[in-house]
């Protein structure tokens, strides 16, 4: 039986976001695509027969119907292409390719016409690779909770290869789904996930692969781990990235990624609590001797903004800091009534059913209108229109400037809008 080499969720092409610089590369860009031409190193030296992409190896990049128009992806693609190109050539039976939820169609489709019969984007089908039989389930992911329509499941088969959301602590694909599936078939593999799981959801043989890489959709991925407050010891463990390799049974074969990826969980009361917290992190981080070479998470409870946070870390230039999750401390015990609607929900609930229905940045702003206007006390106030009138005012301060509209600009506004409301 012959070797199979199975990548997930390299998202290499969203290295190159916010970078402006024309011609030249992030540095953070530089990082994945040697990390990237090291792992491609790495399977090659395994000597596998096939490979599968299982899906987000690329991420979007198409705009207006054009192949990667994007001229931030461009500077990277052409290397991308060649690695990519490097591994199927090593290879007797060459690659085939799943769409993710990221991946546009049109840049698998580019890669299949550029490198010919050894690159195959299958959608919906199945195929025979190395004697086994191979069916490409193509991403039907949505946020929330969702279903696959009986007609669009695949019927009996060996290997089954998906890209959805499993069902554990989060919502996502019916558990029910992937019971169905896991009776179809001998195997089936879930990219998406990021993280190496034999048996989630208690179905034997269901597994969820790793991401090859670092890259800026780490979902919890980490190497080393800060907790605030605590006696900052870092938590270190194995890089989670890497690969699995099918040869009659299934394994996890590690990649180490050059830089040192630092989650830091930051519990405070209020934002001072927050930014000493982060402070003091930062200032241990500062002594460590690959403090160049860290790509930084930051999750803080206690504060309401991103910016807030940002800040504080920027202070610290030499430490490369990826992204901000931030969430406000609320007493979410009281469940607010909301009037006209049928059901009680608490007031984090309501939130977080409408913050993860939004995309950046609306998000954040949103965030902003709950922290401030849909509060408890406002939303428990008699519904006339002096409350109207002050939230929509505080609506258009919070706002405005995430929407390219000056401060400056706002009494003024608001003063000629005044009679409006008194004509009602
Ligand atoms: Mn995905």
């Amino acid at each position: 039986m012959c070797k199979i080499a199975i990548l997930s969720d390299a998202h290499l092409l969203i290295q190159a976001e916010r970078y402006k610089d024309e011609n030249t590369r992030s540095p953070r860009g530089e990082l994945s695509l040697q990390n990237f031409n090291r792992v491609i190193s790495q399977i090659i030296a395994e000597e596998p027969q096939a490979i599968i992409l299982a899906g987000d190896m690329f991420d979007e990049r198409e705009k207006g119907g054009e192949l990667i128009a994007d001229s931030e992806a461009a500077k990277y693609w052409p290397e991308i292409r060649s690695e990519i190109k490097r591994l199927m050539s090593s290879t007797k039976y060459g690659i085939y390719a799943l769409r993710g939820n990221h991946d546009s169609a049109s840049v698998l489709k580019e890669l299949q016409d550029f490198l010919g019969d050894g690159f195959q984007f299958v959608r919906d089908e199945a195929r025979e690779i190395c004697g086994r039989q191979v069916y490409f389930l193509e991403t039907r992911y949505r946020q929330g909770n969702y279903r696959i329509p009986d007609e669009e499941l695949p019927g009996e088969g060996e290997i089954l290869i998906m890209h959805e959301t499993i069902p554990r602590g989060i919502p996502g694909l019916e558990q029910e789904i992937f019971q169905k599936l896991g009776q179809r078939f001998v195997m089936v593999l879930n990219g998406h996930m990021h993280h190496y799981a034999h048996g989630p959801l208690d179905i034997d043989n269901l597994y969820s692969l790793p991401a090859l890489i670092p890259s800026r959709q780490l979902k919890n991925n980490f190497t080393v781990k800060y907790q605030w407050p605590g006696d900052l010891q870092p938590e270190v463990r194995n890089s989670p990235f890497g690969y699995v390799m099918l040869n009659g049974e299934l394994s996890f074969r590690r990649y180490t990624p050059i830089q040192s990826i630092v989650r830091m969980e930051i519990k405070g009361d209020t934002p001072a609590d927050v930014i000493s917290g982060v402070d003091e992190i930062y200032s241990r981080l500062m002594e460590r001797e690959d403090r160049n070479n860290i790509w930084v998470w930051i999750s803080a409870e206690g504060v309401s903004f991103k910016d807030t946070v940002a800040r504080e870390a920027n202070k610290y230039l030499e430490i490369n800091t990826m992204d901000i999750d931030v969430r406000a401390k609320k007493d979410t015990r009281k469940p607010a009534e909301l009037k006209g609607m049928d059901k009680i929900i608490s007031l984090s609930d309501l939130q977080a059913k409408v913050l993860s229905s939004m995309p950046w940045p609306d998000r954040e702003v949103a965030q902003k209108v709950f922290d401030e206007i849909f509060t408890a006390s406002n939303l428990s106030k008699r519904p006339d229109s002096n409350l109207s009138r002050y939230l929509f005012q505080r609506l258009l301060e919070l706002s405005a400037t995430d929407y390219g509209v000056s401060q400056e600009n706002l009494p003024g506004f608001l003063q000629k809008v005044e009679p409006l409301w008194k004509k009602r």
